[in-house]
This record gives C-alpha cells, sequence and structure tokens, in this order.
C-alpha cells in the first residue's frame, strides 16, 4: 500500500484471486450493454494483473469479467481506490454501475454506499478493445502493448462522516524546512475545521484551519527537518487528524528550479543520466510485482543512474516510493505516443488528457523523487494546431503545481512550435538507428554531428536559457546476437552507440541530461505500423525483457560512472 495512508478506517483486501471469464471478440458484446449479472466464471485471475500477459489470452482482446464476493460488516459509504487498469472498464457492485474507467494506468476513485452489512459482490468489466469512443487516449499504433487487466493495487475503505481526501505538501524554502499543505477533505465544505498535525509521528500540534470548498491550508516548518537529495533522499511524514478521520502523507523537502539552461536540485546543477523506463515484463505486462520494481532500481543503480523517464503514462504509486527512497530523479509524463493531429484537435481527447493531468498531479504530487511533469510523448508539436492542447496540459499542471517544471518529448526539434511553452526542452533523437542508408550497417558517424546541429538549434538566443535533456536515443540489439561485423542489430553496435552518446552528454555544456531509449526490452506488437519490431518487442532495452544485461550494461555504467567522479 503506498501513501496516503488512512489508519483509522476500516480497509477490506481486495487484492488476490477474482473468478473470471474472458469474452473474445467478435461475439463479446458491446462494453455499455453488458450485464455481468449473466456471465457465469469459468476460470481466475490475480488482482493485480493482467489477464493477456499469461499463454491463455495472449494477442486476444474482448472483455475480461472480473467477480469477488465481499463479506462487510458494516453499512456505509465506501471508497474503492484503483490503483490503475487498462484499457478501460465499467465498476459493478451489487449488480448496479458504480464507475466507468477510461483513463489507462490512472489512479481513480469512486464512491459508493452499501446500506446493509454481509456479502455484496464486486463485478469489474475491463475491455482491452481499441476504442476511440470509449476510450480515446489510448491508440493500436501505441509502440507498446496494450494489455488488459487491473494492473495495479485495489484500496477499499469505509468514508467517516467528514474526511480527508489528501493533503498535498509543497516545499516553500528548503533551507529552512517550510513547507505549505494544501489540505483536501472529500466534500467541498466551507467553515473552520480542527485539526492537529503531527511530523514523523512525534507529538502533535493543534490547528484551526479555515476551509473554502473543501480545501485549506497551513504554513509550518517540518522541525528537525533534513531535505531530500540524491545522496541521502531523507522523507518526512505529516500525519493529520480529526476527531473523525486520519491521513499520513510522505513527503521530501527539497526545490526544483531551471535556471540560465539548468536544472537546479536545492540550488544545486543536475545532470540528469539515466533511462526511459516501461512498466514491462514478459509475464506481468505492465502490472510489476514489487520485487521486480526493486531490482530494476537496483540494476538502474548498479549503472550510476540518477534519472527516470517514466515512458509514457502515469507511474505506479509504488514504483514512485521506492525512487523517494532509492534518491532517483523522474520525469512523470500523461499517456501519449505520436497521437495522430486529428486526436490531438479533438475536444474529448483534450479533455481525457486534462483529466489524466488532474489525477497525475493528485496522485503524485507528494513524491520528492518527480523533478518534472511531462504529456503526449512525440506529439505533432510542430503544427501549430497542437500549440492549444500544449497550453491546456502545461497551464493545468503549473497550475496544479507550480513548483515542478513542465516539459514534452519532441521528435521533431528542427520544426517544433511549441518549445516556447515548455521549461525544459527534451528531444527524441534517433540518428544512426533510423534514417540511414541502406548499406550502412555502422553508421555511428552520424550520431556526433546530429547532436551538435541539435545543441546549435537550443542555443539559440530564445532557448537558450532552458534546460536541453536528451529524452531518447539509443538503438537496438537483439540479446545474444555478437555479429562479426558489430553492425545494426547486434548487442556490439549498441554497445558502440551508446558509448558515443554518453560520451557526447558527458562533455556536452549544453545538455544537461539523458535519458537512454530504454531500460530493457518491451512487448510491443509484431507488425505495428512497419516499426521493425524484431520479437513483436522494441530491442532497445540494455537489458533484454527478463533483465539479463547485454553488452552495453557495462558500457553505460563505466561512462556514467564518470559524471560521479
Ligand atoms: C519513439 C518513442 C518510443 C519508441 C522509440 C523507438 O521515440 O517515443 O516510445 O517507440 O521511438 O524505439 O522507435
Amino acid at each position: 500500500m503506498s501513501y496516503p495512508i488512512y489508519p483509522k478506517r476500516a480497509g477490506i483486501d481486495l487484492n488476490g484471486i477474482w473468478k473470471f471469464k474472458f469474452l473474445e471478440r467478435p461475439s463479446a458484446p458491446e462494453l455499455k450493454k453488458l450485464n455481468p449479472d449473466s456471465v457465469v466464471c469459468d476460470d481466475v485471475q490475480s488482482v493485480p494483473g493482467c489477464f493477456d500477459s499469461g499463454i491463455k489470452y495472449a494477442g486476444k482482446r474482448g472483455v475480461g469479467i472480473y467477480k469477488r464476493a465481499v463479506l462487510f460488516d458494516a453499512p456505509g459509504r465506501y471508497l474503492l481506490k484503483i490503483g490503475g487498469l487498462g484499457l478501460y472498464a465499467r465498476i459493478f457492485f451489487d449488480g448496479k454501475e458504480i464507475g466507468f474507467d477510461d483513463l489507462p494506468y490512472s489512479g481513480v476513485s469512486y464512491v459508493f454506499d452499501v446500506k446493509k452489512a454481509g456479502t455484496h459482490e464486486f463485478a469489474f468489466a475491463v475491455d482491452n478493445r481499441f476504442s476511440y469512443e470509449l476510450c480515446p487516449i489510448f491508440s493500436s499504433y501505441y509502440d507498446f502493448y496494450a494489455f488488459g487487466g487491473i494492473y495495479r493495487p485495489l484500496e477499499l475503505y469505509r468514508l467517516p462522516g467528514t474526511c480527508f481526501d489528501r493533503c498535498h505538501v509543497t516545499t516553500l524554502n528548503y533551507k529552512d524546512g517550510t513547507v505549505r499543505l494544501d489540505i483536501f477533505l472529500d466534500k467541498k465544505i466551507s467553515g473552520t475545521q480542527a485539526i492537529d498535525v503531527a511530523f514523523d509521528g512525534k507529538k502533535s500540534s493543534p490547528f484551526k484551519v479555515k476551509f473554502t470548498a473543501g480545501k485549506g491550508s497551513l504554513e509550518l516548518k517540518v522541525p528537525a527537518f533534513k531535505t531530500w537529495t540524491l545522496e541521502a533522499p531523507n522523507l518526512h511524514t505529516v500525519t493529520l487528524s480529526t476527531k473523525d478521520d486520519v491521513i499520513i502523507e510522505r513527503f521530501g523537502i527539497r526545490e526544483v528550479k531551471t535556471s540560465k539552461g539548468q536544472i537546479l536540485l536545492n540550488g544545486k546543477k543536475l545532470t540528469l543520466l539515466g533511462y526511459n523506463r516501461h512498466e514491462s515484463h514478459p509475464e506481468f505486462g505492465p502490472a510489476l510485482p514489487l520485487p521486480i520494481m526493486i531490482e530494476d532500481l537496483q540494476i538502474l543503480k548498479d549503472m550510476n543512474c540518477n534519472f527516470i523517464r517514466g515512458s509514457h503514462y502515469p507511474q505506479s504509486q509504488e514504483f514512485l516510493d521506492l525512487c523517494d527512497e532509492y534518491g532517483f530523479l523522474v520525469w512523470e509524463e500523461t499517456l501519449g505516443w505520436g497521437d495522430t493531429l486529428e486526436h490531438l484537435t479533438d475536444k474529448k481527447f483534450q479533455e481525457k488528457q486534462l483529466d489524466q493531468t488532474r489525477l497525475m498531479v493528485k496522485n503524485s504530487c507528494n513524491h520528492p523523487s518527480i523533478i518534472m511533469w511531462g504529456f503526449l510523448n512525440e506529439m505533432h508539436s510542430f503544427d501549430m494546431k497542437c500549440r492549444k492542447i500544449i497550453k491546456l496540459l502545461a497551464g493545468e499542471l503549473r497550475k496544479l503545481d507550480p513548483s515542478r517544471p513542465v516539459t514534452f518529448a519532441t521528435a521533431n526539434i528542427d520544426a517544433d512550435k511549441a518549445l516556447d511553452l515548455v521549461d525544459v526542452i527534451s528531444t527524441n533523437l534517433y540518428p544512426g538507428w533510423y534514417g540511414c542508408g541502406h548499406d550502412d550497417y555502422r553508421p555511428l558517424h552520424l550520431i556526433k554531428p546530429r547532436l551538435d546541429q541539435v545543441a546549435a538549434i537550443v542555443s539559440v538566443p530564445e532557448h537558450r536559457d532552458k534546460p536541453w535533456i536528451i529524452s531518447e536515443i539509443g538503438a537496438a540489439g537483439l540479446y545474444g546476437n555478437h555479429d562479426r561485423l558489430k553492425g545494426h542489430w547486434s548487442e556490439d553496435y549498441q554497445a558502440d552507440y551508446l558509448k558515443t552518446v554518453c560520451d557526447y552528454v558527458l562533455n556536452s555544456k549544453r545538455a544537461m541530461g539523458l535519458a537512454i531509449w530504454q531500460f530493457t526490452d518491451g512487448r510491443s506488437y509484431t507488425s505495428s505500423q512497419n516499426l521493425n519490431r524484431a520479437r513483436g518487442f522494441n530491442n532497445k532495452g540494455t537489458l533484454d525483457e527478463y533483465r539479463r544485461p547485454k553488452l552495453a550494461y557495462g558500457v553505460v555504467k563505466t561512462e556514467f560512472a564518470k559524471k560521479k567522479k
């Protein structure tokens, strides 16, 4: 379970084994017409988990019906929290729909009433069929497999009368430990509330907090505080109590700023060195078990990385908790992958992106590891018509959380029309991989000139005060393929490629960061959009999908170690 924690609330564990039935396309009914009561289950599934990451349902699209009988020992108002699912789902309680979740990977919650103690039934109808109509923000052309399932943990609590929703903690002064607590109640009430506040589980102090439409704020100094840094990722907790409810949030005291082309953590210049990471594993899809998340971070630490771009969707809260504890710097972004102009300019798509943006900030704002917010990987930002959605999303992020810089990864820096709208310029580049000459099987010579060209573009007067990071760069190397010619698709070429890139970034005055594409190989599609995805995987991982290191592992590790000295 991740923060916030509500220690006083009666909780029911919904994770574990659920009854299951898969209704396969084309006979699967339309999701909106489906009545789970009429479905008889003949199988089981794990929650969290993906039904199509295992062999039985692999590659199938349709609706997965999950059912579970739950014993409630008291009636009341209950809150169901879903850590993230895909692609979209109707959620039922005793046959009545209590929610429709069309925001893949987002943490969402639903409140519903339980009239009587006793056994009741939950049902989830989880659809993994692509549908712009029902789920506009996940498209079939994305370069990562769209799995079906309840990817992340569920939580269920009985709600007290007046209760906390959350508390957003913002560092106001990292030098003296002043923080602002923005306290949100679950109802939009106004008036004064007595709240006891305690830091780090110590003695509490009473406050009278004025609430307007369910929100009240306090500015306090954290006693005996320690800042959150990469070397010492110190964390604090704040406990808020009323007579009815208690909430514990965890946070770190630190400041992120951009200034004169640099990214600063607590006033110190950062060089971001790390990877793009998908939540992906051949046996679990995006429903990664905790031990795998921990191992991923241990591997990244071993490689001397300090930076993770959470590509390309809101991250698991448990993973972010671990990043806070290990001391990683994270870029979190909304779901997106080269979305078409038609979608980007469609109001429906824009609204769903806005919803996901709001939830991302709401769910993740207290993680000190997150140093920037992003959105819509490789959108058509070279078209003026996309400025509207960029303004909308960047504006919303700045409104909800002015304490972090905003960015998006552009795939076309030469023609981008929106660099003025971001705080950090982030470029995805594949020189020496895509677009090379027919016969050129080792085009390493293309890398440096292209990076020089991009460095020049981002150094013109209107851009030079913004930090520049390479948000993606990489080459595919098939695990075990050691080629005599050390050419494309070999581990050897990939290793030489990444050495050239690291060397460039570590010696560049302009580049403030590098997120290599990508941490591990990840499942995509066999023939998606002619993307050359051998095995149906994106093979640009420095490790393969089972976390077996390729030749590039030692190379990147040695290169990144140079920065540490
Ligand atoms: C893009 C995209 C990645 C991946 C990569 C590649 O830059 O952002 O998700 O698809 O290309 O491997 O081609």
